[in-house]
C-alpha cells in the first residue's frame, strides 16, 4: 500500500506535507486575513465601472463600517443578511460583520421571500444588507435594511445615504470584542445529505483553516508572486466557492480580484482582456461557454489566462477534452468541496510531468478522508468507491439547531459523512463518481428536492408531491 494509506484503520492521509495552522484560541479571521504582509496594489475592482479599492484602503473601509455598524447597535454574536449580488463591497460589509464579532448570513439574492423569511427567523437575523430591487421582499419581515450600491458611482445616489454613512464612518470603535477562533462567523446555508437546507455553521477557526488549506496553500505551490494574480470573480461570493476566494482567502494574498456582477460571455471576454486576468474559477456551465466562445475567435483575447478551475458539479471528459484543445496553454485543474468543509476537500494540481485533468486533484493538507461501503461499512482501499468522509480543521461545527443532523452527519470521531462517491486512484488523486444524497446541482447551485417539495405542496392544485434528481 502506499504510504498515504494506512490499510488498518483505513484512513487517507493528504500526499502534502502538514501545513501549521495557529493555535491562538483568540485569533480572528479578519485580523488573521491582514496579518499577512504583501505588497499588493489593487485588492477589489468592479468590472463594468473600473471602481477599485486598494489595498492599503482595504482594511480601514473594513473599520469604517465596522463602526458604524457599532453605533448602529449591532454586538458581537448579532445576525447580518447579506442578500447581494456580487460587488466590490461585498468583502468589506462581510469582513467588517465579522470585525465586531457579529455573524454573517449569506443568501442568493433571488431567493423567494419563502427563503429568506425562513433564515431570517432561524438565524435571527436583525439586519440585512441588499440591494434596491430586493429592498421590498424584506419589507414584510421587520429588520433593518441598508441598501448597497454597484460600485463607487452609486454611492451618490440618496437610496444609499445609509450605506454611504457606514463606508465614511470615522473610526470611533471603542475597543474591539474578544473574538475566540471558536466563535461563529457565519451560516452558509447547504441541504446536506438529505432534507431541506439547513444552516452550516463555521466558525473563524473553519474559515482560517480554509485560506490555509485552500487558497493560501494552492499559492504556495506555484513558483512567482501572487500579488501579479488576477482573479475573475463571477462566481457568487454568497456560496461557499465564491465567498472563500474572493471575499477571504485571496485578499491575504495581496491579489486582484476583479468583480463582476453576473456571468455574461462577453463581458467575460472584454474583462480578460482588459484587466489581463489570470486567474478564473469556473462552475462546469461556464466552462462550455468559454469553449463556445473560444471557437469564434483567433487568440489574443484570452492570452493573459494562467488558470482555470472548475468545481461544484460534475464535469464530463468530453467537456474537459474540448476545453483543454480550445485552450491548450491554460493550466486547467478541478477542485471539489462542500459548505460543510468550509470549500476545503480536494484541488488538482499539473506539473509538468504529470497532468490529471478528470480528477478532483489530491487531498488538501491536514485533511484526512475514508472511503466507505455504504452497504458493508467497510474501509475501502485505493482503486475502490465508496462514500467519502472527511475530517480536518475545516469541517463545521455542526447545523444551525439540529442536533440530530448533525450527530448522523458527522460521526461520533469527527468524520463528515459527505454523500459523495469517489475513488482514490493510485497515485492518490481523488475521482468523483456518483452523488449518494439527493440534492439537486444547477449551475453549482444546491437545489433541495425537499425545499421544493414544500414549495409545490403549498399550490392548491396539488395533492402530493415527490421531486428527484
Ligand atoms: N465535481 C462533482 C466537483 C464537485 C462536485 C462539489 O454547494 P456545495 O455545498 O459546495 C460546493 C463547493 C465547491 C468548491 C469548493 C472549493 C473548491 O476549491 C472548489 O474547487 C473548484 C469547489 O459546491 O456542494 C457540495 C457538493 O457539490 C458537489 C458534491 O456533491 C459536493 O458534496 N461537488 N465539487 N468538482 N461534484
Amino acid at each position: 500500500h502506499p504510504h498515504w494509506f494506512s490499510p488498518k484503520s483505513g484512513i487517507y492521509h493528504s500526499k502534502h506535507a502538514p501545513v501549521d495552522l495557529p493555535n491562538d484560541p483568540f485569533l480572528d479571521l479578519v485580523s488573521f486575513i491582514f496579518s499577512h504582509r504583501h505588497n499588493g496594489v489593487s485588492a477589489l475592482v468592479d468590472s463594468s465601472s473600473g471602481c477599485s479599492i486598494s489595498y492599503p484602503k482595504l482594511l480601514p473601509l473594513v473599520k469604517s463600517v465596522a463602526s458604524g455598524l457599532h453605533r448602529m447597535g449591532v454586538s458581537q454574536g448579532d445576525v447580518v443578511l447579506l442578500l447581494l449580488p456580487n460587488s466590490i463591497y461585498y468583502p468589506i460589509v462581510f469582513l467588517a460583520v465579522l470585525y465586531i464579532g457579529a455573524i454573517v448570513t449569506p443568501l442568493n439574492p433571488l431567493s423567494s421571500v419563502y427563503e429568506i423569511r425562513r433564515q431570517v427567523s432561524e438565524c435571527g437575523v436583525s439586519l440585512a444588507f441588499t440591494v434596491p430591487e430586493n429592498e421590498k421582499k424584506l419589507e414584510p419581515l421587520g429588520i433593518s435594511v441598508i441598501a448597497v450600491p454597484e460600485n463607487e458611482k452609486g454611492l451618490k445616489d440618496g437610496c444609499f445615504s445609509c450605506f454611504c454613512d457606514l463606508i465614511s464612518c470615522d473610526f470611533d470603535l471603542p475597543k474591539r470584542p474578544v473574538i475566540k477562533q471558536d466563535d461563529t462567523a457565519g451560516i452558509l446555508y447547504s441541504s446536506g445529505t438529505t432534507g431541506v437546507s439547513k444552516g452550516v455553521v463555521l466558525s473563524h477557526k473553519n474559515l482560517v483553516a480554509m485560506v490555509e488549506l485552500f487558497v493560501r496553500f494552492e499559492a504556495s505551490q506555484y513558483e512567482g508572486s501572487c500579488l501579479r494574480n488576477v482573479y475573475l470573480a463571477v462566481l457568487p461570493m454568497f456560496h461557499v466557492y465564491g465567498l472563500s476566494l474572493f471575499a477571504v482567502g485571496l485578499l491575504s494574498l495581496g491579489s486582484t480580484v476583479v468583480v463582476m456582477r453576473k456571468f455574461d460571455i462577453d463581458e467575460v471576454v472584454r474583462v480578460i482582456d482588459e484587466y489581463k486576468v489570470t486567474h478564473f474559477p469556473v462552475v462546469p456551465p461556464m466552462l462550455t461557454a468559454l469553449i463556445k466562445r473560444a471557437k469564434g475567435v483567433n487568440g489574443g483575447e484570452f492570452q493573459s489566462l494562467v488558470q482555470v478551475s472548475s468545481g461544484a458539479a460534475p464535469l464530463s471528459m468530453g467537456v474537459i477534452n474540448e476545453f483543454i484543445r480550445a485552450f491548450p496553454n491554460v493550466d486547467f485543474i478541478q477542485g471539489y468541496g462542500m459548505t460543510e468543509s468550509t470549500a476545503v476537500g480536494t484541488r488538482g494540481f499539473n506539473t509538468e510531468k504529470f497532468r490529471n485533468y478528470s480528477s478532483i486533484g489530491l487531498l488538501a493538507p491536514n485533511m484526512e478522508a475514508k472511503v466507505v461501503d455504504w452497504n458493508t461499512g467497510a474501509f475501502l482501499p485505493p482503486g475502490s468507491s465508496g462514500e467519502l468522509r472527511l475530517r480536518g480543521p475545516s469541517i463545521m461545527t455542526g447545523y444551525l439547531n439540529n442536533e440530530e443532523v448533525t450527530m448522523s452527519t458527522i460521526d461520533k470521531d469527527g468524520w463528515l459523512h459527505t454523500g459523495d462517491v469517489v475513488y482514490f486512484d493510485h497515485d492518490g488523486y481523488l475521482h468523483i463518481s456518483d452523488r449518494l444524497k439527493d440534492i439537486i446541482k444547477y449551475k453549482g447551485f444546491q437545489i433541495a428536492p425537499a425545499d421544493l417539495e414544500a414549495v409545490l405542496i403549498l399550490h392548491p392544485e396539488i395533492v402530493d408531491v415527490a421531486v428527484t434528481r
